[in-house]
């Protein structure tokens, strides 16, 4: 079984800027924990990180091809893309949306979601830890117990 997490825009950044809204752990950070969970739950794990909305686009059709579950932090994308909806939309592979902000106690235009209601489901602002129980629901889904 494999998981691929998909990252939307800046959060390469992560860990240098905004600490008290996004943590202050770095993108290689969360991903070494991801690793880690992976590594336990005995699934395979790919990251993809990207600014642009094409490439995530791409990637998310490739993905229908090579994964069986895809874990997305769209970022800002996420209020504003209809195309990566639509991607979301088109392919085959289950897709698990996480944020580690509450988005919906957050400014009006971020608790609107064009991702949320093509995904399974969405775990929002619990930090790193909404990337670590979206990895333990990707595994459930694809291999309940
Ligand atoms: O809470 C989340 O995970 C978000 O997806 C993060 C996005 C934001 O646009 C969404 O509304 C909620 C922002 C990711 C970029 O994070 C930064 C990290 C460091 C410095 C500046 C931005």
């Amino acid at each position: 079984m494999k998981v691929l997490v998909v990252h939307g825009p800046n959060l390469n950044l992560l860990g240098q800027r905004e600490p008290e809204v996004y943590g202050s752990l770095t993108l290689a950070d969360i991903e070494q924990e991801l690793s880690d969970l992976a590594q336990r739950l005995e699934v395979s794990i790919e990251f993809y990180q990207s600014n642009h909305e094409g490439e995530i686009v791409t990637r998310l059709q490739e993905a229908d091809q090579d994964c069986d579950v895809i874990l997305i932090n769209p970022a800002a994308f996420t209020h504003t893309s209809v195309a990566i909806r639509d991607a979301l939309a088109a392919i085959q592979c289950p897709a698990i949306e996480v944020h580690l902000s509450n988005i919906h106690a957050r400014e009006e235009f971020r608790q609107h979601s064009y991702t949320a209601s093509v995904s399974v489901g969405v775990i929002t602002g619990f930090g790193k830890e909404s990337y670590l129980l979206g990895l333990r629901a990707a595994v459930a889904l694809v291999q309940p117990s």
